[in-house]
């Protein structure tokens, strides 16, 4: 079918198709650049990914430094339609000074936003708590350690600071997200005062809001070794997020119990607060970090922010770091596969199928939303695609199999 008759199709159930390529055109998806090298960042020495998480697989070509970083992630970005962003973690320095976590500053970042300049993207940004000799005994904030919670806590302070510089730099804000892998693997004696020590630690961080900076707490159920007890959960965030102005909660969307979905918790949150980041990524079983497929969950999770007209409140960012398949190819598909959701949202006739719930006509309502999964919702895509600049079907696909070929099968470890 082609474009023109979709759009009749949809015009037919009052949709306009349109509106909604012109509305998908400008939602920015925040990309995260750890696809790219299984988490392991830039600093000198880095390696074993810790912190209870862990990238699988050993595909051949991961980017090994900025420089290549920089490339592959252009290279995705020339096959994903839309609006983008980049989103970096402060082990991403690029730096000839000797700096520790604790002592990195905004100059450590200048290439970075110079590459966000010349690639028209905002930043957002993430301290690293993991992966470094200062998480003792898997803790950082919640250390009963002084030595340990300060030096934490001057990271978390200078990546506010980095995230303000990108904000300031780039006229858009910067999302500052911050997630801590403290747990224990057995059940703990005590689980009060670990959290009260991250309330405190996190009262010494957050001193007052920085302009452009949407400062976030990634709350999380389970780490690997850290199975019995996570010190910052999602009631701890929640409640630390809701007391105070300015401080938001993100859900990522493999940190919950598997039956529990974040689709569900959009709305919930919408109730009292004004921005709703996200971490999108696909859980198979546990936080495994898979990328993220047109399933349902993930087509749910759109219908959540189309219907609930939160497209400026819900901050999109992905999640996942698959090391067992092509890196930009999985940058690729798990970023269309967020915008095809998307789309696939944009095109419901949201007001209508709302009025019959409140008139109780749920059969209408479940006629209608099982009749429009037969809408071809693929032809507007590929005139999506097309006003992009890009090809419908799997061209995109040959481009980085011939990237595979010529460059990142030429990058020996
Ligand atoms: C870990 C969290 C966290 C990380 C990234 C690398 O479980 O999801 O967001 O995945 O910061
Ligand atoms: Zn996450």
């Amino acid at each position: 079918m082609n474009y023109q008759e979709a759009r009749e199709e949809y015009k037919a159930i009052g949709v306009d198709t349109e509106k909604a390529i012109s509305t998908l055109e400008k939602l920015p998806i925040s990309i995260h650049c750890w696809q790219a090298d299984d988490v392991t960042g830039f600093e000198k020495g880095a390696g074993k990914l810790t912190g209870g998480i862990q990238a699988t697989g050993n595909y051949p070509g991961k980017a090994r430094n900025a420089e290549e970083l920089m490339a592959d992630f252009k290279k995705a970005c020339s096959l994903i339609p839309g609006k983008k962003r980049l989103n970096l973690h402060a082990s991403y320095l690029i730096t000839d000074r000797k700096c520790d976590r604790n002592t990195i500053e905004e100059r450590d970042f200048s290439a970075w936003v110079s590459f966000a300049k010349e690639n028209g993207l905002g930043l957002d940004f993430n301290p690293t708590f993991f992966s470094h000799p200062m998480v003792k005994d898997n803790l950082t904030l919640s250390s009963p350690d002084d030595d340990v919670r300060s030096f934490w806590i001057e990271h978390a302070k200078a990546c506010r600071r980095i995230s303000a510089y990108f904000a300031k730099e780039l006229d858009t804000y910067s999302v500052c997200n911050l997630w801590i892998p403290d747990g224990y693997k057995d059940t703990p004696a005590d689980r009060l005062s670990p959290r009260l020590r991250l309330k405190d630690s996190l009262d010494k961080i957050y001193d007052g809001k920085l302009n452009g900076v949407i400062d976030c707490l990634e709350s999380k159920v389970f780490g690997i070794g850290l199975e019995s007890f996570t010190v910052g959960s999602s009631e701890f965030y929640m409640g630390y997020a809701a007391s105070h102005k300015d401080i938001y909660l993100l859900l990522d969307a493999g940190h919950y119990h598997p039956m529990e979905y974040i689709s569900d918790k959009i709305s919930a949150l919408l109730c009292t607060f004004d921005k709703i980041p996200l971490h999108v990524t696909r859980p198979v079983r546990w936080d495994s970090d898979h990328v993220v497929r047109l399933d349902d969950e993930i087509k749910e999770i759109a219908k959540e922010i189309v219907r609930n007209d939160a497209i400026e409140k819900v901050l999109i960012g992905l999640d996942y770091f698959d090391a067992s398949i092509n890196r930009i190819a999985a940058w690729v598909i798990g970023t269309r596969n967020m915008q095809k959701a998307l789309l696939i949202a944009l095109l419901e006739p949201s007001e209508k199928m709302r009025r019959l719930q409140d008139e109780s006509d749920f059969t209408a309502l479940f006629a209608i939303s099982e009749g429009i999964k037969d809408l071809p919702w693929q032809a507007v895509w590929n005139e999506f695609l097309t006003r992009q600049g890009l090809d419908a079907g799997l061209g995109w696909y040959n481009e980085v199999m011939d990237y595979e070929k010529n460059i990142l099968s030429k990058r020996n470890d």
